[in-house]
């Protein structure tokens, strides 16, 4: 819808950014990502879904744990804090209106400092909701998903919702009722838990069976509160094996869909996956979404990437391309995601200090999934993958194999077929032949 400006120009000298094809020389245009192009019965827009996430791109400083922050912003000078929330919207859509991509994500804290009480935080917040609305119908920028920052604050040092002190918890809940609030009154399509304190330190203080209980049932008391309200999206909650606590209760996909099925949760909650959760946990990312998929609850991505050689939450912008081309195989297959889209849930470094780096990180970002989606949609027409796969579980396609997957023989049938057959030959899994496959298409 063009560019969205408020009382001045922030990101001054960079204008609308255009698909333009691999062969332009602009660093400040999309080579891949061509929203209207259709790819697999969809357009890149529709399969992408791609969220600028508010926190890093426009509250995130540069800080790290030896030095304050590198980044300074112009929409972050007013002293009236309503005043600079609004310069920090009127920036943010600018941003996103010249990037052209269609959603964004933010903590009830991203948009407004909460430094006041329960009742005023919620009048600050209320105050920007307004203001976030009008940005986004003028833009057609929407709120992909929403979510309450129980985290940063003090208060939540033992935790949040699985904080010991009752107290704490209702402080928690009393956020995820007025982040709710804001998210349907924005008309966010998804909501989002992420749990940073809700996990332990130290087992010698910790009751990890009473906790997760309190988590569960704040997450339920949620759910019934917003479908009260009217809410037709989806929950979505974010593994994540540890920091900022040693070890997190949703440590990665396997676990909260276990803790989800133990608590009846299934109906209303699916995941959102990050790149660099999964390889904190010890997984790939393409692991993670294969489990989702599997349980039928792929809901959304958090697009980042971790560092080879770190062993935290870098949260880079993506440029793998094999790594998402091996994902978006898996997306495909499961018939894309439920509900969700793509948050770039990542941040420059802290030495890209330009205003363009925040374009060339997203440009990027968007670039590598679009060219990796392509890439996955050829490697599927061609076929011969999918195909090997399939192959590789034929015997169980007839006969005996078929009986035993419909739960028809019993293990005395089972010996019996063994101590009759020879033995099974050598099957080669082909790995390299595959990989060099997914490589003649990148
Ligand atoms: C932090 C998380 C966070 C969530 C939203 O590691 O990724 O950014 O996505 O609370
Ligand atoms: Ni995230
Ligand atoms: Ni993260």
């Amino acid at each position: 819808m063009g560019i969205i400006l408020g009382d001045r120009e922030y990101f001054k000298g960079i204008g609308q950014i255009a698909y333009e094809g691999p062969d332009t020389d602009n660093p400040l245009a999309y080579r891949w990502y061509d929203a209207k192009k259709v790819v697999a019965g969809k357009t890149l827009e529709e399969h992408l879904r791609f969220a600028v996430a508010y926190w890093h791109s426009f509250n995130g400083n540069g800080g790290d744990p030896f030095g304050g922050r590198t980044h300074f912003y112009p929409w972050d000078e007013k002293k009236d804090k309503i005043a600079r929330a609004r310069d920090k919207a009127d920036a943010a859509f600018e941003f996103m209106s010249k990037l052209g991509l269609p959603y964004y994500c933010f903590h009830d804290v991203d948009v407004v400092d909460y430094d006041g009480t329960v009742l005023e935080n919620e009048k600050s917040l209320n105050t920007l909701t307004e203001y976030l609305r009008e940005k986004q119908k003028a833009s057609g920028v929407k709120l992909l998903w929403g979510t309450a920052n129980l985290f940063s604050h003090e208060r939540f040092m033992n935790g949040a919702t699985t904080n010991p002190d009752f107290s704490v918890v209702t402080y928690a809940a009393a956020q995820i009722k007025i982040a709710l609030d804001a998210t349907i009154a924005l008309g966010g399509e998804n909501y989002v838990f992420w749990g940073g304190r809700e996990g332990y330190m130290s087992l010698l203080n910790t009751d990890m069976k009473r906790e997760q209980a309190h988590f569960a049932e704040i997450l339920k008391l949620s759910i019934q509160y917003a479908r009260e309200k009217g809410f037709k999206g989806k929950f979505f909650i974010e593994p994540k094996p540890c920091e900022p606590t040693k070890h997190q209760y949703d440590y990665d996909a396997a676990t909260v869909i276990g803790f989800l099925r133990q608590y009846d949760l299934l109906d209303d909650l699916s995941l959102n996956l990050e790149v660099n959760h999964a390889t904190l946990a010890g997984h790939t990312f393409q692991h993670e979404l294969q489990v989702a998929a599997d349980a039928g609850l792929l809901g959304s991505l958090d697009a980042n990437r971790g560092d080879y050689q770190n062993g935290w939450d870098t949260d880079q912008f993506p440029n793998d391309l094999m790594e998402w081309t091996e994902s978006f195989l898996i997306i495909l297959r499961a018939g894309g995601l439920q509900g969700g889209g793509i948050n770039f849930d990542a941040k420059r470094r802290r030495n890209s200090t330009d205003t363009a780096d925040l374009f060339h990180a997203h440009i990027g970002g968007a670039d590598t999934l679009a060219r990796a989606l392509i890439t996955a949609d050829r490697i599927r027409q061609h076929g011969a993958l999918d195909q090997f796969r399939s192959e590789r579980y034929n015997s169980f396609d007839q006969g005996d194999g078929k009986r035993f997957e419909e739960g028809r023989l019993d293990l005395k049938k089972l010996y019996q077929l063994a101590s009759e057959n020879p033995e099974p030959r050598m099957i080669s899994g082909r790995q390299e032949y595959l990989e060099n496959l997914i490589n003649r298409f990148i």
